[in-house]
């Protein structure tokens, strides 16, 4: 069998790490982008299991900038289907400036939520740092809806229609979200992990053409070719910054049973790291999104298993090799 240097990427992966990287984290305590109480909590209950000394390593510096702090708001009289929307914009509106902030003084900005609502504030905020960013999404929803084809008004379940240049066209303007400056193009977008798109999304992924592997993908092609796939078709020219939204919902809910809205037959543990691994492994990973973590759903065991898994998706963004890493 094959020797432990043999594989492919392992000298690249030497030469990146020449560098010290810096990681900052940023917690969203948000949970107003679906209905469930506890993902707000989820932040913190990924830091108070060690996470900070669990991701250091040598190579790698990681500093907590804390949670999001946001102003009060004054509920808004609105036409929108978007429970919330005061406060998820002005949530959000914080979290952009705050990533981007974040992203001047590190090479990686690490958002720990709450919902995936938060990507509306972390994905504009790296892009007002860094520019045209290539997306990947990795979840078991497409999180594609509008405000007008949405069944629930839950804005966790809206972050890429209102982040996609394509389809920006395809729902009103939100006054409240008018700081939302980021239209990303939707060939830079790619999903893995899709197993519950619904019927709206399906029609808006196929006319716009965005890059989706599904769990039959993952089936039927392996992790290792889709997450290639994937990497490949947003970033052609293997030159954007990588911005990586990991749900945790996107791993089978045998491994990550607490969160808000799991559907079985997801990602192991392990074609989640590979995920991770492989977007570290390009040397541009600048943003990592960490997200849906409930710690009030299921029992102990549940939580221990769900915040375990979150953190070794981290350590995997953080550089931590299954391979083992070299001293500094
Ligand atoms: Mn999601």
């Amino acid at each position: 069998m094959s020797k432990l240097g043999a594989a492919h990427s392992l000298p690249k992966i030497v030469n990146l790490q020449k560098k010290v990287l810096k990681y900052g984290i940023l917690g969203v305590p948000f949970g107003k982008g679906q209905k469930k109480d506890g993902v707000q909590d989820g932040a913190d209950a990924i830091r108070n299991s060690g996470l900070l000394a669990r991701l250091q390593r040598p190579g790698c510096e990681v500093k907590d900038y804390g949670n999001v702090v946001w102003p009060e708001v004054q509920p808004l009289q609105h036409k929108f289907n978007i429970n919330n929307l005061e406060h998820v914009a002005a949530c959000h509106k914080e979290v952009s400036r705050r990533a981007r902030a974040v992203l001047h003084e590190s090479d990686v900005c690490v958002a720990l939520g709450g919902d995936h609502s938060l990507s509306l504030g972390s994905v504009d905020g790296h892009a007002a740092a860094r520019g045209e960013l290539a997306l990947l999404w990795v979840d078991a929803h497409a999180d594609a809806n509008t405000p007008d084809t949405s069944p629930s008004g839950s804005a966790h379940g809206m972050p890429v229609s209102l982040l996609a240049r394509e389809l920006a066209a395809c729902w009103a303007p939100v006054p409240p979200l008018g700081w939302l400056a980021t239209r990303l193009p939707a060939k830079n977008i790619a999903y893995i992990g899709l197993r519950s798109v619904d019927e709206y999304e399906r029609i808006l992924l196929e006319k716009f053409n965005i890059t989706a592997f599904t769990m039959e993908d993952v089936e039927r092609l392996g992790i290792a070719s889709v997450t290639a796939m994937a990497l490949q078709m947003i970033d052609p020219k293997l030159e954007l910054p990588l911005h990586v939204s990991f749900d945790i919902d996107s791993l089978d809910p045998l491994e990550a049973p607490s969160t808000g809205t799991p559907v079985r037959g997801g990602l192991t543990l392990r074609e989640g790291l590979h995920v991770m691994d492989e977007a570290f492994r390009t040397g541009r990973l600048s943003a990592v999104d960490l997200v849906e973590v409930n710690p009030k759903i299921g029992d102990q065991r549940d939580v221990t298993n769900t915040i375990e898994a979150a953190i070794k998706i981290l350590e995997a963004a953080c550089g931590h090799s299954r391979r083992g890493n070299y001293p500094q």
